[in-house]
C-alpha cells in the first residue's frame, strides 16, 4: 500500500450459527468459507464443539462459530453440546438463526425462537433448504417467525446449492465491528488440522454406519507424522462403547473399516495436499460418553452431571 493511500477501515466479527441439529448450519459455514472445514452428514448432531471457519468480505473478516444443534439434551454428551451451541451464541458479535425450511417452525425451532429473548446482539434468520419449499410458504414461514422473534434482517438461502450465501457474507460484512483481523487473512478454520482429520473420519463413519452407533463413537487422532518424502502418517483411533459395536465398525473382513479409512484418507490428502497413510483403531472404552478426557479432546466442558 503507498503512503497516504485511503483504506477501508478492517472489521471483524465473531458470528455463532445456530439452529436445531441438521439445519444446514455446518454446511453454510462451509459455503460462506469457500472449502470444507466442518463435516457435514444427513444426520442430525453431527457437530459436537465449537469450530470456527473463517471467511473474508472484502474488508471485513467474518469468523463463523460452528455450533452443535440446539435440542433438548438427554446424555451428558448431549448437555454438553446444547451448553456450548448456547455459549457460543452469547460470546458473539452476532447471532445467525438457522431454520430448516423444509421442516418449519416444529417444536425444536419454536423452543429455539422462545429463547432468543436472552440474546442480546444483532440477530439474522436464515431459512435454509428454500431448494426444497415452495415460495409461498417461505414467505408465511419468514412472517410467522419474525413475529416469534426480534430479528434485524431475514434471508432465504439454499446452502448446499449457493443460493443467498454471498448475500448473507455481504450483510455479514456490512455489520461487522470495526476492528482488527482476529485471524491471518489466508486462514480458513481456527482447526488443527489433526482435529479435521480426526472429523473427517467421524464424517465417514457417520455415513457408513446406522442408528445409535455413530453417536456412541468418537475418533482422536493419536499422531501426525510429516515423512521424508512428503507424506504424512496418521493414526486414528476410532472408541466405541462396546465390543459388539467394535465388531460393526470392523465389518465383515474388516471391510467397514477400511471404506471408511479410504474414503477419510482420501478427502484429507485432497484437503491438505499430500499423500497421507492413514491407520485406524478401534477401541473400546466403556462409557467413554462420561469421561472428562474425552470431552477435553472434542473441546467441550464436561458437565458435572
Ligand atoms: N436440500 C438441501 N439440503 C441441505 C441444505 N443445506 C444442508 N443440507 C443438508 O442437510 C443435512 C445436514 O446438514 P449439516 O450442515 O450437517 O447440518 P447441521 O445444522 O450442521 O447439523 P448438526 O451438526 O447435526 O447440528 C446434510 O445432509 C446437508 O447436505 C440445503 O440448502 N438444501
Ligand atoms: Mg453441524
Amino acid at each position: 500500500m503507498a503512503d497516504g493511500e485511503q483504506t477501508e477501515p478492517t472489521r471483524c466479527a465473531f458470528i455463532a450459527l445456530i439452529g436445531a441439529p441438521n439445519a444446514g448450519k455446518s454446511t453454510l459455514i462451509n459455503a460462506l468459507v469457500g472449502s470444507k472445514v466442518a463435516i457435514v452428514t444427513p444426520k442430525v448432531q453431527t457437530t459436537r464443539a465449537l469450530l470456527r471457519g473463517i471467511a473474508m468480505e472484502g474488508a471485513s473478516q467474518l469468523v463463523l462459530i460452528d455450533t452443535p444443534g440446539i435440542f433438548a439434551p438427554r446424555r451428558r454428551l448431549d448437555r454438553a453440546m446444547v451448553t456450548t451451541a448456547w455459549d457460543g451464541a452469547h460470546d458473539a458479535d452476532i447471532v445467525a438463526v438457522l431454520i430448516d425450511a423444509k421442516k418449519g417452525l416444529d417444536d425444536e425451532a419454536e423452543a429455539l425462537l422462545t429463547k432468543l429473548d436472552e440474546v442480546r446482539q444483532p440477530k439474522v434468520l436464515i431459512l435454509n433448504k428454500v431448494d426444497l419449499v415452495e415460495k409461498t410458504r417461505l414467505l408465511a414461514l419468514a412472517q410467522a417467525a419474525n413475529d416469534k422473534a426480534k430479528f434485524d434482517t431475514t434471508f432465504m438461502i439454499s446452502a448446499t446449492k449457493g443460493d443467498g450465501v454471498a448475500d448473507v457474507r455481504k450483510w455479514l460484512g456490512s455489520h461487522a465491528p470495526t476492528g482488527p483481523w482476529h485471524y491471518p487473512e489466508d486462514e480458513v478454520s481456527d482447526a488443527p488440522v489433526r482435529q479435521l482429520a480426526a472429523e473427517i473420519t467421524r464424517e465417514k463413519l457417520y455415513l457408513k454406519l446406522h442408528q445409535e452407533l455413530p453417536y456412541q463413537s468418537t475418533v482422536e487422532t493419536e499422531s501426525w507424522t510429516e515423512r521424508k518424502d512428503g507424506s504424512v502418517r496418521v493414526e486414528q483411533t476410532i472408541y466405541v462403547e462396546r465390543d459388539s459395536q467394535k465388531k460393526i465398525v470392523l465389518g465383515k473382513a474388516g471391510q467397514t473399516i477400511k471404506a471408511i479409512g479410504e474414503a477419510a484418507r482420501r478427502e484429507l490428502a485432497d484437503i491438505i495436499e499430500k499423500k497421507v497413510h492413514l491407520f485406524l483403531f478401534v477401541k473400546v472404552r466403556d462409557g467413554w460418553g462420561d469421561d472428562p478426557e474425552r470431552y477435553r479432546q472434542m473441546g467441550l466442558e464436561f458437565p458435572k452431571e
